[in-house]
């Protein structure tokens, strides 16, 4: 890397261009058209046309500041609104908050500010960034989630799913987070730990709300075969989420009494097993528990110490209680432990252990010294146990009536078995638990409910919408605030009137971003939306955000629809059509020696290689990492803003990779695209009185026809496929195409710049509108004619009456019709009578006769 790393600022030089100096002011331009646009609403998607466009990008948390990973998500939504704009769609193109959360309250607590005034400060700078860039937002739909006209009509939402027992209140195991105390869902769990707060999370019983999720899992298994438009890797992320698991439950006797119901996915290896595993909650557990110290001491442990599936040095352990299970079909008696990986909320909670053919399992049985018979053989002999494979490349041994059948087939044998003694069945077991929606946390969406002594759960009437939270609260206290704001929590029961309690509540915020995308489409005032309208246009065309969100926000908003479906709200509809995960933005590190991380913007690079701060402290540095505050490898998009622009930040996060890969940020890339711009600015000012006037004399060179239908093609193909960095290339391929032609061709340059200009105007809209308007060109998306892209394309002599009058060009061998269609417009120019004999030579000549 040879150029400094260092230059953002001070880029405000006039710049000369042969005899004109043109100075390429982009802080100036980009306001001033700003401001016309914001004057004109000139991205409002009110409007009559037919076709509807609907281009989403996943809403930002106002943490205080844009960054650039948030500039390229919305950068390319909104190249695209911008193109179907201009192909005569009425595009909705909206943006909005996801404005509840945490954060809020930790800034409260160190700021000693209030979170609503946290959250509606950090709107207002952020909203300033995001116009500054020059997106085409319709501003008019924009909306906070915290905003009391949009969870009022989530809380009548709430009401309605829990009166169609889609939303229930019972007890269940959550995660505790022992330092933001609240409870978190199982993807807020990572590896063990709040996602947030880092600290290790607690299972506990309690009473919670819950989405009955669990119930919609065939449905939204189902689902994942309409998301065509969808990655794959989400979709399979989805899938193994949802997790069906096709199994037999199968019932072991314990001590000739009780009954195991254990669940497997492969009872063909039943003959295979060794010992019965149950989890701590199991009943057998908690009996035993009751005379003996140290399984309850156990049992204590595991639950602060949860078996971690991700963390591979988490070790299988259990311990032994004083019971014997009696295998169904050998009668044999095998002993039972308590082990930490068997989990309470799967299955039955209980498994029959299968060391050699499970590898958690396995590895239980060596630490426990318990046999390890063997019954699939591979046969490939070289494989060592366990062996995992099912498939037709190994066959049952050692298993009586089984041996010699393939896995599967002894599966649906031993079921049968087992059916046949009434001590087993098939079964299909998912992984997808219920969605618990309740925080205990002060900034989010009032549950709406009260809880009554005599009436117990009753909803809050519709009158008495929103449940709005209590201003006068306090945050130093840990726990939730609502419980402490006596005034609020007391209230009187809507159904007997007498004294009562309001939940104290807070619904995750993955509730609110489950439905926003709907009112974004309409907004009354006294229902959540109109769907007839929302009809119209669902589902979003193009949907962009993080991959982050591949199973929590993009589950659970399926999820909801099918519940606001099933409620009445809306007709069955699919809510995201197409979907693009786009990859980070990663920069380099640089660390001082004290272990110090060092912004790369602050770093000086030299010619030999050595890096160093501005007072020559030395400098290592590191390697490409995901921006982050952590590695301090941030870049602030308002300091690129001053000293390159919207225009030219805009096309460089956007060329070069695909979207949906990490994205390099490059100092020599950023500054390119503003050379990039500067120097089309200069160019087309140059020769602007050639571009203002009419259409020059003559036609086009059929090579530069060919060339610009081509790029027109390409430009427009790749925009609506999302490969914009393919799209960035064609343009600039066109460009320097365009270069040449002023001086040779006129007719080309007149044309060939006027198409660019529109190109070029998703990618740099200041720009381009600055200079369509000096130039009155309409923006309007240029067509193509497919015959110009075919690689074999042959140019056919019109004639008219025998005398030649143009030319068309279309594909070899077009045919007769073909060749008519491209020459009408040279014979109505002509004649105007009717057609009386057509003369026509393939792929030479066509001769019309009036
Ligand atoms: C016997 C067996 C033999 C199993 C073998 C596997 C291999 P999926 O595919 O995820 O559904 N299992 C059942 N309930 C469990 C629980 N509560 N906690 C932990 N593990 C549990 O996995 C199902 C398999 O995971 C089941 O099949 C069971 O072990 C285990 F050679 O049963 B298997
Ligand atoms: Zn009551």
């Amino acid at each position: 890397m040879g150029e400094s790393l260092s230059f953002l600022g001070g880029l405000q030089a006039p710049l000369f261009f042969g005899e004109n100096v043109v100075q390429y002011n982009f802080q100036d331009l980009e306001k001033k058209w700003q401001k016309i646009w914001e004057e004109k609403q000139l991205f409002s998607s009110k409007g009559s046309h037919k076709k509807t466009y609907y281009v989403l990008e996943m809403f930002p948390y106002p943490s205080g500041a844009l960054h650039v990973g948030h500039v390229r998500n919305y950068v390319l939504g909104d190249v695209l609104a911008r193109v179907k704009a201009s192909q005569g769609f009425r595009v909705l193109h909206p943006i909005g908050w996801d404005a509840f959360g945490l954060p809020a309250e930790n800034a409260a607590l160190t700021n000693k500010s209030h979170p609503r005034a946290w959250t509606y400060k950090n709107i207002e700078h952020m909203r300033a960034q995001l116009k500054s860039l020059g997106l085409s937002y319709d501003w008019s739909r924009e909306f906070a989630t915290c905003d009391d006209s949009y969870f009022k009509h989530e809380q009548e939402m709430f009401i309605r799913f829990w009166k169609n027992g889609l939303i229930v209140r019972k007890e269940g195991e959550v995660n505790w987070d022992p330092v933001d105390k609240t409870i978190l869902a199982n993807e807020q769990v990572e590896n063990g730990c709040g996602w947030r707060s880092g600290a290790p999370v607690e299972k506990r019983k309690m009473r919670q709300w819950f989405v009955r999720q669990a119930d919609f899992a065939q449905e939204l298994l189902d689902g994942i075969d309409d998301l065509g438009g969808w990655p794959e890797s989400v979709r399979t992320m989805q899938k193994n989420w949802i997790g069906r698991s096709e199994g037999a439950s199968i019932t072991f006797l314990v001590d000739h009494e009780d009954p195991l119901h254990v669940f497997s996915t492969r009872p063909e290896t039943l003959y295979g097993a060794a010992f019965c595993g149950v989890s701590i909650d199991h009943v057998l557990a908690q009996k035993a528990a009751k005379t003996d110290q140290k399984i309850q001491e156990y049992i204590d442990y595991v639950r602060d110490h949860p078996f971690d599936e991700k963390d591979t040095q988490s070790l299988q352990k259990g311990t032994l209680l004083p019971y014997k299970a009696c295998h169904p079909l050998t009668q044999e008696e095998l002993p039972i432990y308590v082990v930490n990986y068997v989990l309470s909320d799967y299955g039955t909670g209980a498994v029959f252990g299968c060391p050699a053919h499970d590898a958690r399992d396995y590895s239980f049985a060596q630490e426990h010294n318990i046999p390890c018979p063997q019954v699939v053989r591979a046969l490939d002999d070289s494989v060592p146990l366990p062996i995992l494979q099912c498939d037709d490349s190994c066959v049952m041994i050692n298993s009586q009536e089984l041996n010699g059948l393939s896995p599967k087939k002894a599966f649906d044998k031993v079921v049968a078995l087992l059916e046949e003694k009434s001590l087993g069945c098939k079964e299909v077991r998912w992984r997808l638990r219920d969605w618990c929606v309740s925080r205990q946390r002060y900034w989010g969406t009032p549950v709406p409910m009260i809880h009554c002594a005599q009436c117990g759960e009753v909803p809050v009437s519709s009158e008495d919408l929103p449940v709005t939270l209590p201003e006068d609260v306090s945050f130093d206290i840990p726990g939730n605030p609502l419980e402490r704001s006596h005034d609020w929590l007391k209230t009187v029961c809507p159904q007997c009137g007498k004294d009562a309690r309001r939940d104290t509540d807070t619904l995750d915020t993955f509730f609110e971003s489950c439905w926003y995308f709907l009112r974004f489409i309409s907004q009354p005032s006294h229902k959540a939306f109109d769907p007839d309208v929302v009809e119209e246009f669902l589902p979003v065309d193009w949907y962009i955000g993080g991959v982050e969100h591949a199973v929590m926000h993009l589950l659970y908003a399926r999820l909801f629809t099918l519940m606001l479906v099933r409620c009445g709200y809306l007709k069955p509809v699919l809510p995201f059509k197409r979907l693009l995960t786009q990859g980070m933005i990663c920069y380099h590190t640089f660390r001082a020696l004290d272990g110090r991380w060092i912004n790369p913007t602050d770093v000086q690079s030299h010619k030999d290689g050595t890096y160093t701060l501005a007072d020559g402290t030395p400098l290592q540095r590191g390697a490409v990492e995901k921006m982050s505050k952590s590695k301090n490898n941030t870049v602030n998009p308002d300091s690129v803003l001053g000293a390159y622009g919207a225009d030219a930040l805009r096309m460089f996060v956007v060329s070069d990779v695909p979207p949906e890969r990490h994205f390099e940020w490059s100092d020599a890339g950023l500054h390119g695209a503003w050379r990039f711009a500067k120097k089309l600015y200069g160019t087309l000012h140059e020769h602007k009185d050639m571009l203002v006037g009419s259409k020059p004399q003559g036609d086009m060179t059929p090579d530069f026809v060919r060339a610009m239908h081509k790029i027109v093609a390409n430009v427009t193909a790749d925009i609506e496929a999302m490969r914009l960095h393919l799209a960035v290339a064609h343009i600039r391929t066109f460009h320097n195409l365009l270069s040449e032609q002023w001086k040779t061709s006129p007719a080309n340059a007149w044309h060939g710049w006027r198409t660019l200009i529109v190109l070029m105007e998703p990618f740099m809209p200041h720009l381009c509108a600055e200079i369509r308007s000096e130039c009155a060109i309409d923006f309007v998306w240029p067509e193509y004619n497919e015959a110009y892209l075919v690689e074999d394309s042959v140019t056919v002599a019109v004639q008219v009456n025998g005398k030649m009058r143009g030319t068309v060009t279309v594909a070899k061998s077009a045919s007769q019709e073909t060749v008519l269609d491209a020459a009408e417009a040279i014979r109505k120019r002509c004649v105007n009578s009717a057609v009386r004999k057509i003369i026509f030579v393939q792929d030479r000549i066509v001769n019309i006769i009036v």
